[in-house]
Formats: C-alpha cells, sequence, structure tokens
C-alpha cells in the first residue's frame, strides 16, 4: 500500500515517483510512500498561502493561537510512541532515545505556545510627535526542509514557532525519515490545526527542492542539513530575495584541559560522539587534550568505547543501532580509510560488528583514531559518524588556533575545574553553542545556531519565533 500525504487539504497519494523507505537495522523496506508531481507542489504552495492568509489564521489573536500549540503538544504527548517508533524504524536510532525526542517535540510546541502568549511587540523611544509601534507579521508561507539523524525534534523546532508566528509551513522531510513527519500531520489534524496549515511533501530534495523554493508563496526557507546542500538554498533564496535560515554541518571541538576530572570528561566525550552514532550537527568528533595525558585518556575512551552495546534499536540494552542508511556506513567507512591512508591510528573500531544480527543492518563499530594532526581530511571534514579523532596539544593559544582551524562553528566543550579558563576559552572559540563541564544539553529556551559554514540564523529560544516573522512599524501622529 502506498502511503498518502496531506497537501492542499487532504491526504492525496501523489502523482510523483514513488519512495521507498528502508530500516537500517534490518535492510526490511518499511513504507512506500507518495510523492508529489510539481504541479501538485505547486497546488499545494497555492493551498498553504490561501490557509495563511484566511481570517480564521491570519487574524487570530496570538493567545487564540496558542490553543492550537498546546492541543498539538498534548497529542504528540498521547501518540508519542507512534512517533518514535516511526522514527526508529526509519534511522536506526536506539528506541530510548526515539521517545526521549518524541517527548522534547511535544516540549517544543508547549514551549512556543507560552511564547505565543507572552511575546510583546515593542513600543520604542518617541522622537517627535508620534508614537511607533513595532509589530511583528508572520511571512505566510515558510517552508521547512529537514534532516534524517532527528526528524522528531528538529521538525518540531521549525514547525511550532512557524506556526506561534502565524505562518503556514510546507514540510519537506528527507527521503530517508518520511514516516515521522507524515505522523506528526495526522497528529496535528487530530488536534485541530485547520487544514493547509501544515503540508507535507515526501521525496527527494532534487526533485522537490527546487520546484518548491520556486514558488513565489514560500517566503521564506528554514533548512538543516548538509553544508553544501545548504548553499545551494542560500544561493537559491538570495536569487528569490527571501530570508534564509541555515543549520549546517559542524566538527566541533571537544577539549579537556590538565585540571579537569578526567574520568567526567570522558563519559561527557564518549556521550558527545558515539549517541546517536555521531549522526548529531554538533557530535564532538575532534578531542583536544593535553599532550602529557594523552595517553591516560585514550586508554580510559578505548575501554568505555569497548563497553558501548550495539543492537537492534528496539533492544532494552542496545545503546546505539545501525547509522541511518546503507549508503552512510559506505561513506563512514570511505572516511576511516582515508584515515588510516593519512597515517592515521585507530584504536579502537574501524570495522563493522560481527554476528548474525548485525548481517543486514547498516552497524559500524564507534572509532577512535590517533597520530593525525588537525589538518587531516577526518579532522575538517563533517564525517557525521561514530568516528573520534584524538588531537594533543601544548598550551591554550595552541589549542585555541588549533580548535578554531575548520571551516565550520557549531559547538564546543570544555572540560576544566577553573571557570576562568573555562570563560577565557569558551568566548574565544567559534561557536554557536560552548558547553562547559557538560556535552549536548539543549534547551529549547536558548539560541541555538552556527558560525562561520555552520549555518546562518539561530533557532530554538523567543528569537526563534522572531525567525518566522517580519517587523513592521506603525506610526501614529500625535499632535
Ligand atoms: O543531507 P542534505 P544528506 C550533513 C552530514 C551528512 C551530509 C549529507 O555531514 O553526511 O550532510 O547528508 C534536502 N533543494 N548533515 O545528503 O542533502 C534533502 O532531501 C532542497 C548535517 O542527507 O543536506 C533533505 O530533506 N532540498 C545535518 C535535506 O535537504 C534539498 C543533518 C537534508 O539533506 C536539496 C543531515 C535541494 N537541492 C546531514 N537537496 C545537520 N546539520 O544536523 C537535498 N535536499
Amino acid at each position: 500500500m502506498v502511503l498518502n500525504f496531506p497537501a492542499s487539504g487532504r491526504w492525496i497519494s501523489g502523482s510523483g515517483q514513488v519512495l521507498k523507505t528502508v530500516n537500517p537495522a534490518t535492510g526490511d523496506i518499511n513504507a512506500e510512500i507518495g510523492t508529489p508531481s510539481p504541479e501538485e507542489i505547486a497546488d499545494a504552495c497555492i493551498f498553504a498561502h490561501q490557509s495563511a492568509a484566511s481570517d480564521s489564521w491570519r487574524k487570530l489573536k496570538p493567545h487564540e493561537r496558542a490553543t492550537y500549540l498546546y492541543r498539538i503538544s498534548a497529542a504528540i504527548t498521547e501518540d508519542a510512541e507512534d512517533l518514535a517508533q516511526a522514527q526508529m524504524l526509519e534511522n536506526g536510532k536506539a528506541l530510548k532515545e526515539c521517545r526521549q525526542q518524541a517527548a522534547s517535540a511535544a516540549a517544543t510546541f508547549r514551549y512556543y505556545a507560552a511564547a505565543c502568549e507572552t511575546l510583546e511587540s515593542i513600543v520604542p523611544p518617541n522622537r517627535g510627535n508620534y508614537l511607533t509601534v513595532t509589530t511583528y507579521e508572520p511571512y505566510g508561507v515558510v517552508a521547512a526542509i529537514t534532516p534524517w539523524n532527528s526528524p522528531l525534534t528538529m521538525e518540531a523546532q521549525k514547525v511550532a514557532p512557524a506556526l506561534a508566528a502565524g505562518n503556514a509551513v510546507v514540510l519537506k522531510p528527507s527521503e530517508v525519515t518520511t514516516l515521522p513527519s507524515l505522523t506528526l500531520a495526522r497528529i496535528c489534524e487530530k488536534a485541530g490545526l485547520p487544514a493547509g496549515l501544515l503540508t507535507v511533501l515526501p521525496g527527494y530534495g532534487r526533485d522537490i527542492g527546487p520546484t518548491l523554493l520556486a514558488r513565489p508563496e514560500i517566503r521564506m526557507v528554514s533548512f538543516t542539513g548538509g553544508t553544501e546542500t545548504g548553499r545551494a538554498i542560500a544561493g537559491v533564496a538570495a536569487k528569490r530575495l527571501i530570508p534564509a535560515a541555515l543549520e549546517l554541518g559542524g566538527k566541533s571541538p571537544h577539549i579537556i584541559l590538565d585540571d579537569a576530572d578526567i574520568p567526567a570528561a570522558c563519559d561527557g566525550v564518549i556521550d558527545g560522539i558515539f549517541e546517536g552514532m555521531g549522526q548529531s550537527c554538533v557530535a564532538g568528533s575532534r578531542l583536544f587534550v593535553p599532550r602529557a595525558k594523552h595517553d591516560q585518556i585514550v586508554a580510559i575512551l578505548v575501554e568505555k568505547a569497548e563497553a558501548i552495546r550495539l543492537g537492534q534499536p528496539t533492544g532494552p540494552d542496545t545503546d546505539i543501532g545501525p547509522l541511518s542508511s546503507h549508503h552512510h556506513r559506505d561513506k563512514v567507512e570511505e572516511y576511516v580509510e582515508a584515515a588510516r591512508k593519512e597515517g592515521g591510528i585507530v584504536a579502537t573500531g574501524g570495522s563493522r560488528p560481527v554476528g548474525a544480527q548485525f548481517d543486514s543492518g547498516a552497524f559500524y563499530r564507534p572509532t577512535i583514531i590517533t597520530g593525525l594532526t588537525n589538518s587531516a581530511r577526518v579532522c575538517q571534514e563533517e564525517i557525521f559518524g561514530p568516528v573520534l579523532c584524538v588531537l594533543p596539544f601544548d598550551d591554550e593559544d595552541d589549542l585555541v588556533a588549533t580548535a578554531n582551524d575548520t571551516a565550520f562553528g557549531l559547538a564546543c566543550g570544555i572540560w576544566t575545574s577553573d571557570y576562568r579558563r573555562a570563560w577565557r576559552i569558551a568566548r574565544s572559540i567559534d561557536a554557536g553553542t560552548v558547553w562547559i563541564n557538560t556535552y549536548k544539553q539543549l534547551s529549547i529556551a536558548a539560541p541555538f545556531g552556527g558560525f562561520k559554514e555552520s549555518g546562518i540564523g539561530r533557532e530554538k529560544g523567543l528569537q526563534g519565533m522572531r525567525l518566522y516573522q517580519q517587523a513592521k512599524s506603525i506610526y501614529f501622529a500625535t499632535a
């Protein structure tokens, strides 16, 4: 049975080529999903535009719009297991992590419902006989283009604030993970969200993306994915003069200073790279350690990496599942081979796990590489897999210069018992997020995004709602 998708106010089968999604843990087909033709994309965008412009959405007071978001949040909580299973089937993340992400999606809708009710317009200081009120208006229709690594959280992070801001959303999920987006759309419908405010267009980026972004109804695009795709989308947005928010890749430095609590730091490093199989934009993939402590730290990390339990995502004892696709595993393997050729020493991992349960899945062992310098290809390019490179440093200046010597600037972790050093280094690192004595803690209330080639714009927090609005200043004469 081919699954339908919500477009133009109903669930349609689409006349594009049918998309098949694959379970990366087993190689089995999960689903066959319809995709839209260019005409159906056009119709869906026109319908979304009408829905955004209709009085029943455009003229709602923010606290009235909030009620929809509260209801979606409650409906996500009710159907959280469906969302978690849908994501697990398609990207192979351990079920327990998928469940946490479904809960986080519900919290995101709740947060933006509250933001809707509390965000204020501005009355700027008055410089003459007039009163100015700055209001924030929606763009109309926003395109949200999302990746496969964490669709549950990333889609909530775009859809919730864009709706809260008064827009309609046309969501283009990754071709690898469409089921979670269809599940979210069902949940929104069940929660009473009016038709046309959330459209889902399944399909390959190269097929859907150019047609979608060329549509005049699309007035803003919010993208999360790889840097090269982001660059292409920015090019289209520049030609059309529409804003593009881009959350892209990373090659984040994770730093252990000589005064750190080493066992705690090593736990943080292991989670920071191997949780979710390293398929996280903020994965701490370059570890900087004091030269004198290099061997001691590597020995601890190897022991911890070898204790990680790989397995089927449904397994109650599974820490990490497979990579999200067999194709992606090939890419990770190529990177490890490239590291070997450049003189890298594989301290652990560097191969597929052996055993019947791993035979047909896209599994790969957590891998730690030493003996390279920061200029090696694996230290410069985003692998997006379970591969950690350990790099020794000599002093703070050398550390900061080398940590910043990358095209990316997404995140950084620092482990130290000296808060002054933590502050100094945190301020010197080019990154949108810095963690001190923790890693990968993320709050919906704090802005998130990248420096340099890691992106443009900030999602999350109150700015994450303003991202989907444009300021308008209205002047009233007072004399
Ligand atoms: O990403 P793409 P891919 C990085 C990571 C990964 C690499 C490639 O390094 O190995 O990117 O992954 C849609 N117009 N990240 O190929 O292509 C596509 O269909 C419009 C980092 O999966 O960026 C999908 O919905 N859309 C990352 C989305 O873009 C297009 C998360 C992301 O896919 C398009 C994922 C086009 N021309 C990968 N081409 C992060 N920052 O978290 C593709 N798409």
